[in-house]
């Protein structure tokens, strides 16, 4: 299997809100194995559909550590359904952003409501990078980048600079 492309800023489509999936069928399987093939390729912990390029709201995750077994996990429609009060700071990367990386303050815990590949109903409580991780992907099905939550300085900084490296790589 071939790891496929993935979206870069400016790419407008990174902005598209995804679509509900309906029916979990061969197509979404594929596609899931699409996003860990790509998402281990790049490498990195998480990924959401759109940033292949499917706006469909799907995400892959895995933050097991190298020396580790592998942990992938799927979510399929994700909602937050609870944060806590409690906030917490991670520096943030994201696929789509290479290398770049800033701190970024969200709710320190999420529960969060999903189907899995099977189209159970699940719900979780995450904290720490998991919570931190959830809440990047579903922003990304939101058409939400981290970059969003910076300062509008620090933000405006950065897509100037891939809109920049983008019309380079046109010419
Ligand atoms: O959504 C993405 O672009 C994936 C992103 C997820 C993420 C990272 C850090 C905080 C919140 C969300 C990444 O995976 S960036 C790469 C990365 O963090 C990493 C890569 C290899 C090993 C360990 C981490
Ligand atoms: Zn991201």
């Amino acid at each position: 299997m071939v790891p496929r492309d993935i979206l870069i800023l400016p790419d407008k489509r990174l902005r598209q809100v995804s679509d509900p999936v309906k029916k979990i069928d061969a197509g979404i399987r594929k596609l899931v194995e699409d996003m860990f093939e790509s998402m281990y390729d790049a490498p990195g912990i998480g990924l959401a559909a759109i940033q292949i390029g499917v706006p469909k709201r799907v995400i892959t995750m895995d933050l097991a550590k190298k020396e580790e077994a592998k942990n992938p996990l799927v979510f399929i429609n994700p909602e937050v359904v609870w944060t806590s009060e409690e906030k917490a700071t991670y520096e943030e990367g994201c696929l789509s952003i290479p290398e770049y990386y800033d701190d970024v303050e969200r709710p320190a815990q999420v529960k969060v409501k999903y189907l899995d590949l099977e189209g159970k109903r699940q719900e979780v409580v995450a904290n720490g990078l998991f919570a931190t991780c959830l809440q990047h992907e579903i922003d990304h099905l939101n058409g939400v980048l981290f970059i969003d939550h910076l300062s509008k300085l620090k933000r405006d900084r950065v897509l100037k600079k891939f809109t920049k490296a983008a019309k380079r790589a046109a010419v």
